[in-house]
């Protein structure tokens, strides 16, 4: 890796932080309809697998989405602009924060359903396999989604067929306002391994940890060696989504703190890349400045730009 990479990667962790911390203000004000669920504290897992991919590859994405979009190369513009239902948006509006997707990019969308967009994924990497291209599908899902039939359905399929998939689980601890442990049985890794697929666990606050452990399966899976499974430990420093804001009575405000301020993700690249004198701070605040000023005028763009003609209504919604 080189410094353009490593303040690549700054700058799209900080890309995801300002563009939620702006959805989270949206919300609150009333200007923004439905519901969002922020990533905030995540940010280290989505831009470590993404960039570890290529412009071509799949990746499926989850109702915590937002940072798997702008991960994978979305502008925050059009995000914005689909959060708020406007034309401009990524699926003209009519997907909102739990149902955007950017073709374009590979992104085949955020998915309202617990572990849903797992068999998506594993149906591109079918594709991408009958292709005989060497593309690969990244499905991200919640440690929540190890709860649910379809993963273990679909693990399977991608051990037997050999599929150039990588299941990237998120465990921030928390299923809704269970901690995890309390649905959860067992070792979490020997799940995946029981297909015999290969199975590795990360630290999810570190960027580069993330990222050399998604190149590892994603070379795999390119030489056409099958599926992989990360399990990346992380931790949503907000709400499990914009209205729950009071979250005492399932973890302590101290827990919070102590991952705030001990394990950041932006804190984390930036003080390393300081300490092995890859970049100095002022040039990561140029970078952040840079980012804030960007995400700023997209939101602005999105705030200004017109809604979907109302003729519109039934397009675009049936296949
Ligand atoms: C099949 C299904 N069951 C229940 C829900 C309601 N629900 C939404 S998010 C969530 C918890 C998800 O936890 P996890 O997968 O760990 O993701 P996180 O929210 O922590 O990112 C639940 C139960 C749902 N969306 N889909």
């Amino acid at each position: 890796m080189n410094r353009d990479q490593y303040l690549t990667m700054y700058a799209q962790m900080y890309r995801i932080r300002v563009f939620e911390e702006h959805v989270n203000e949206l919300y609150t004000s009333g200007k923004m309809p439905g519901l969002a669920h922020l990533y905030i504290g995540e940010e280290a897992v989505a831009v470590g697998v993404c960039q570890a991919l290529r412009p071509d590859d799949y990746i499926t994405s989850t109702h915590r989405g937002h940072g798997h979009c702008l991960a994978k190369g979305a502008s925050a513009d059009r995000m914005f602009a689909e959060l708020l239902g406007k034309a401009p948006g990524y699926c003209s509006g009519k997907g909102g924060s739990m149902h955007i997707a950017d073709q374009e990019r590979g992104n085949l969308g955020a998915n309202a359903i617990v572990a849903g967009s797992t068999g998506i994924a594993a149906g591109a990497a079918f594709a991408a396999k009958r292709a005989r291209s060497d593309r690969v599908a990244v499905c991200f899902f919640g440690e929540g989604g190890l709860g649910q039939g379809i993963l273990y359905e679909v693990m399977n399929m991608a051990a037997l067929w050999t599929l150039p998939v990588i299941f990237v689980c998120e465990n921030n601890l928390y299923n809704e306002y269970t901690p995890y442990a309390e649905t959860t049985a067992g070792d979490l890794l020997a799940r995946p391994r029981a297909f015999g697929i290969v199975a590795e666990e990360t630290d999810g606050q570190d960027v580069r940890a993330v990222h050399a452990a998604a190149g590892r399966a994603v070379a795999r899976a390119r030489r056409g060696e099958g599926p992989a499974f990360l399990l990346c430990q992380t931790y949503r420093f907000l709400g499990h989504h914009v209205g729950d804001v009071n979250r005492g009575y399932y973890r302590t405000k101290d827990e919070e703190q102590r991952w705030r301020a001990e394990r950041d993700p932006l804190q984390i690249l930036m003080t390393w890349l300081i300490a092995e004198r890859i970049a100095t701070s002022e040039e990561c605040a140029r970078v952040g400045e840079q980012v804030r000023a960007e995400v700023a005028a997209g939101l602005q763009f999105a705030l200004a730009a017109a809604y979907p003609d109302p003729s519109e209504v039934d397009t675009h919604v049936y296949a």
